[in-house]
């Protein structure tokens, strides 16, 4: 038989493949086969594929393969998300044009998704930095435009002074630009936002509809990001002030244990409300406060700093006057951007009156220490005391009678409170989709009528790109100044592009009908695809993507463009693929290139490699693995194919029985194991399944026996799954045609099923008389009484034995 040359399988399947094109969805509305949505997260063209992508897009093709087999019509597209930031800093550093960059790298791994064997459907290909494709974008901002959805506000954002853009509050860790590691700063800009705090009610609400498909962990982070909290709005009010403040809080229970009061410095309450003689204290300490993240300012372990603005609130149940203080830890755009503060029930209250003096009053009494003595803050339940009519209540009931007093004096209300912010969508960047917006001075913020659309980015390269402050569109003079569309008169074209997390928000629908030129997608096409049945992709994309392609889809579906509400029924997340333990980095000098193990070891071997490691969600050590072993199991599954001995359609019933009983077990473990995504452990399956067939042909029945083909074609076809080009061969040299990948599942034949016998040992006086093959099932009873029915035993004993001691279905122990 021939030797495994991965290389020349590769290169003879590929073309077959070509050929053959078994990976088409069918649109064919008479097709009856029932259809499936297999969504791999598309790839950032950032370079060749690396590992991450190898264990990913492998994983999800078991999957799809799996669904080929089962006969259903599959949808598997593939895409690249094309727009950002490396490209055009690549463009830059090589006088070059984003696109070349671009381009050059998504054919790079179009080649080598083509040499991994994944099942994609290629005719849907899409790259988000196309203008067919980007023009939607543009037609879907201006929905939103006119929903309301899409407004522009000032505010202070997150600026990295070396890459010149706004960043997302997400894009900043520890302070720093996530991208270049730059110190953020904070700049008081006009920015386009898209209004996904109006869906946060049902954003959260119908993760019901996920609960059970998708990880608890992903659903708990979703829930945490959206983070609605319930408590009451309560007005304060500060002296010299006219209007009254209101504070969000999740404890007006504790409302008598406010003994001070928090503005944010940033919040324009404070600079209005500042006594002249703080003035200056003040504006120092905002201009501090300015140069912080978000994150850096809710930091728990960050010392607590903060100014007196001299004046006092008034408490509206009991009149006390408490001091007015801004502090960093407050946030302006959070809630109403100023709080009570009860230091003995809230633990940063507390770091901040102990830092600063200001008294501690208990109002729920937990049984703890006090807390202005211990410096632990006791939030917990408890029994109200100093506080009035509250005094003797439970946490509940005292939330619930504060909020009626509250409400008969006009003083407060229920209110609920989201941590969820509105998306920030401009981006000072080139590379990204115009913001189809002209202003123009009479008119305002006028859209660009959507006959007009797209609007194309204009050519630009290399210096024009370099990071000025502001976006580098606004230097196209040409191509900035423009008609108003309303008036006629001079307007200029907004100069920011959208934050690319707005490309991936839809393009799952666009796979639907590619090239569709009336619209995003063609509505009867996603109505039959959609939605996604499995998504599959990283754990990174946990809230952000994820929430942003929720939300565009109640959008889609509030529009009438979309009859479901949730875009992905099942999320997969698969783990990282690390080396020596750690993530694999420059730095570590431990990356492993995918490039490099496929030239050394074969697709399949990988890919296998990759799916046997295993449980998906769990991390791969690369250092814990090994590819040549997969190798070499490979070489063997291709030999037990390549040596079957009996003719193609031969019946299997004439087998021999204990084989055809290991390749029907297989079958009904294997199907269940990948129903459940337990992958690896159907790898083991199929090598089990590889080793009885070996020996079926060494020392059983040989290679001629009906059931070794049985067994042979089994296995090609449970490959398949994780190893097409072996499987391919095999199915090939087992005369099988065209392509495995339509095979069809095999069915195990329940009566095959059975468990096998277990073997019993009868002994007499301590020496093994006998051997009885039982059922596993056997009983105690039935057991003694086969073993003394053995003429074996019976020619050892010379009367009734003195006692037997039944363990079954392993052993009889006979004391004579
Ligand atoms: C008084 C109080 C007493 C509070 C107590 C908590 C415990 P979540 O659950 O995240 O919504 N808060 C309100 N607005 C804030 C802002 N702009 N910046 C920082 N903190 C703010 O948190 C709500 C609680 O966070 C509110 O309830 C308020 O402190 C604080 F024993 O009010 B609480
Ligand atoms: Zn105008």
């Amino acid at each position: 038989t021939e030797q495994y040359d991965p290389k020349a399988l590769q290169a003879k399947w590929q073309r077959r493949w070509e050929e053959l094109d078994p990976y088409r969805a069918s649109e064919d509305p008479a097709d009856p086969r029932e259809r499936r949505y297999l969504l791999d997260m598309f790839p950032y063209p950032s370079g060749d594929l690396h590992m991450g992508h190898g264990e990913v897009f492998a994983l999800a093709d078991v999957i799809a393969r799996y669904w080929f087999q089962r006969g259903y019509n599959v949808l598997h597209p593939i895409g690249w998300d094309s727009f950002g930031l490396p490209a055009e800093n690549a463009a830059i550093r090589r006088n070059a044009h984003p696109a070349e960059w671009t381009y050059a790298n998504i054919e790079t791994q179009a080649t080598s998704f083509k040499r991994y064997g994944i099942s994609f459907d290629w005719t849907r290909r899409l790259h988000t930095s196309d203008p067919d494709y980007y023009r939607w974008n543009q037609w879907l901002f201006n929905r939103f435009f006119e929903r309301g959805l899409a407004y522009r506000k000032g505010g202070l954002v997150n600026w990295c002074p070396q890459d010149q853009t706004v960043l997302a509050n997400e894009q900043v860790v520890n302070g720093r630009c996530e991208r270049c590691g730059a110190e953020v700063v904070r700049r008081e800009l006009t920015q386009w936002y898209f209004k996904i705090t109006d869906y946060a009610d049902r954003l959260l609400d119908d993760m019901a509809q996920l609960e059970g498909l998708w990880s608890d962990r992903l659903l708990t982070m979703q829930r945490n990001w959206i983070g609605r909290s319930e408590g009451a709005d309560v007005l304060f009010t500060i002296e010299g002030r006219e209007e009254p403040v209101t504070v969000y809080t999740t404890r007006p229970d504790t409302l008598f244990g406010a003994t001070f009061f928090v503005v944010a410095p940033d919040a324009p309450l404070a600079e209005e409300i500042v006594a002249p003689a703080q003035r200056e204290a003040f504006e120092a300490y905002r201009a501090e406060v300015a140069k912080l993240s978000d994150i850096d300012r809710l930091s728990t372990d960050k010392e607590k700093t903060g100014v007196f603005l001299g004046v006092h609130a008034v408490n509206p149940v009991n009149g006390e006057r408490i001091p007015v203080w801004a502090a960093d830890y407050v946030l302006s755009d959070y809630g109403h951007g100023a709080i009570m503060a009860v230091p003995a029930h809230d633990q940063r209250d507390l770091d901040f009156a102990r830092k600063f003096a200001l008294p501690v009053r208990v109002v729920v009494h937990t049984g703890l220490a006090d807390p202005g003595e211990t410096g632990e803050a006791t939030p917990g339940e408890g029994t109200l005391v100093n506080s009035g009519p509250l005094d003797g209540l439970a946490k509940a009931d005292a939330i619930k009678k504060i909020i009626g007093i509250l409400n008969d004096n006009g003083r407060g209300k229920a209110a609920v409170n989201f941590r969820l912010r509105d998306w920030l969508l401009s981006r000072q960047r080139f590379w990204g989709t115009p913001i189809p917006i002209i202003h123009c001075a009479d008119c305002g913020e006028v859209p660009v009528p959507d006959d007009q659309l797209p609007v194309r980015l204009p050519d630009l390269r290399g210096e024009a790109l370099a990071p000025k402050g502001v976006s580098p569109l606004a230097g196209a003079t040409d191509w900035v100044n423009v008609e108003c569309p309303k008036c006629g008169g001079p307007a200029r074209r907004d100069t920011d592009t959208m934050d690319t997390f707005v490309d991936s928000s839809w393009y799952f629908l666009r796979y639907c009908s590619p090239g569709y030129e009336d619209g995003p997608f063609d509505v009867e096409k996603v109505r039959r695809w959609g939605p996604i049945d499995q998504y599959v992709g990283g754990i990174e994309h946990a809230v952000l993507h994820l929430l942003y392609a929720r939300f565009f889809v109640k959008v889609l579906h509030d529009m009438g463009m979309l009859d479901f509400t949730e875009p992905f029924i099942r999320v997969l997340n698969q783990g990282q693929v690390i080396n020596r333990g750690k993530a694999m980095s420059k730095s570590l000098g431990n990356g492993v290139d995918l490039g490099a193990q496929i030239d050394d070891f074969g697709v399949d071997a990988v890919r296998l490699t990759m799916i046997f490691a295993g449980p998906p969600e769990e991390d791969i050590d690369w250092a814990d693995v090994s590819p040549a072993a997969s190798q070499k199991f490979l070489a063997r599954a291709l030999r037990v194919m390549s040596e079957v001995a009996s003719e193609p359609g031969v019946s299997f019933t004439a087998g021999d029985l204990e084989l055809r009983k290991v390749t029907h077990r297989t079958v009904d473990e294997v199907t269940k194991l990948v129903e459940s995504q337990r992958f690896n452990v159907a790898v083991a399956r199929m090598m089990e399944l590889t080793t009885a067939a070996r020996r079926a042909i060494d020392t059983g029945p040989g290679p001629a026996d009906p059931a070794v083909r049985e067994a042979a074609e089994t296995l090609a076809v449970l490959l398949s799954l994780v190893a097409p080009y072996v499987a391919e061969e095999g199915w090939e040299r087992l005369g099988g045609s065209p392509s495995v990948a339509k095979a069809g599942w095999p069915e195990a034949d329940p009566a095959l099923l059975v468990q096998e016998s277990v073997t019993c040992v009868v002994q007499v006086a301590g020496k093994v008389r006998d051997r009885l093959e039982v059922s596993p099932d056997i009983t105690d009873a039935e057991l003694e009484a086969l073993a003394m029915g053995s003429e074996k035993v019976q020619a050892q004993l010379s009367g009734t034995p003195r006692r037997i001691i039944v363990r079954a279905p392993k052993l009889v122990n006979i004391v004579p």
